[in-house]
């Protein structure tokens, strides 16, 4: 089968690769395709300890209660507070790294300091539930731009099936214009075994699948995006300090105990992760945080006040 250009999916497929292939080719897949699926990307291990500490949310969570989240649909967030053992989950290498390239941008022009989590969602679809109404998760941020500003991690717990309801993505299609609609038959079915890994970008078409068969289909989306814009879940309340403090810095920082330049997000003009450290209490001495152009152009400001005397006085 043919690789496209996105500008028709038909006859597109869904690019594979094994857990040990490197981030450079799979971040070059996901850029070109907008979908990678990464088998087996889990250790069995890992795997169980996470069905482990879901099972119980599973059993006690409820349907959705619309058509797009879907009301033979179980769903929650906070899973860091939940089952500590997703943090293997956003942690996880290969993606992590994937992530950080494909949203930070170019090294010589980075569109962010930084990455943080969009969201975090255990997702259980159940027998006799339709398919989900294909969309674009970037939609949450109305502005027009040239950058990816956020992607998703949907890990496997259970076998992903067409017949299951497996995640149905149209790959190419973030390249898509945004009013090209989708034919019937385009999207594809992202089937991999349990500990698989589909991710795509935040501009690719995609939704649950139908389930016809007779279990739960069980999978777990780790959403990034850019640290500078806000996140689907308030994972701040979501995985409060008392929780936050338990888990590696890495992942604090993904939930957004981190600075982003210039002066975004600090507590008391400084670093969050200090506060959650308890380095700082509720007075403490401002720091800027400001751009490598603003740096540049405050120092020079301070050698020649008179060259910028218009914004002085
Ligand atoms: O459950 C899935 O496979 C995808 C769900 C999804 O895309 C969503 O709920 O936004």
């Amino acid at each position: 089968m043919g690789v496209d250009n996105g500008s028709t999916a038909l006859g597109s497929f869904l690019p594979r690769l094994p857990v040990g292939a490197g981030a450079a080719e799979a971040t070059a897949l996901l850029q070109e395709h907008g979908v990678l699926v990464i088998e087996n990307a889990l250790a069995v291990r890992d795997r169980h300890a996470v069905d482990e500490g879901l099972e119980p949310w599973f059993e006690a969570a409820r349907h959705g209660a619309g058509p797009f989240f879907g009301r033979q649909t179980r769903r929650f967030g906070g899973l860091f507070a939940k089952a500590p053992a997703c943090a293997g989950l956003a942690l996880h290498p290969l993606v992590l790294e994937v992530m950080e390239t494909v949203l930070k941008g170019p090294a010589e022009a980075p569109v962010c300091d930084s990455i943080e989590l969009n969201l975090t969602q255990a997702i259980g679809i159940e027998p006799g539930e339709g398919a989900q109404f294909l969309h674009r998760d970037e939609e949450l941020w109305p502005f027009a731009r040239s950058f990816e500003v956020m992607a998703n991690a949907m890990w496997m717990l259970d076998d992903f099936t067409e017949e299951n309801g497996a995640t149905r993505l149209i790959p190419g299609s973030h390249r898509w214009p945004r009013d090209r609609e989708p034919l019937p038959g385009e999207a594809l079915t992202a089937e991999a075994p349990k500990g698989s890994v589909v991710l795509w970008l935040g501009g690719v078409l995609h939704a649950g699948g139908a389930n016809r068969s007779a279990a739960i289909r069980r999978g777990v989306v780790m959403s990034y995006k850019l640290a500078w814009l806000t996140g689907g879940e308030r994972l701040l309340l979501s995985t409060p300090p008392e929780v936050a403090r338990h888990l590696p810095e890495r992942l604090q920082r993904l939930l957004g105990y981190q600075l982003h330049r210039p002066n975004l997000g600090w507590v008391e003009g400084q670093d969050p992760i200090r506060w959650l450290r308890g380095e700082i209490g509720q007075l403490a001495e401002v720091h800027d945080n400001l751009s490598d152009q603003h740096v540049a152009l405050l120092d020079a400001v301070e050698r020649d006040p008179a060259a910028f005397a218009g914004y002085l006085s």
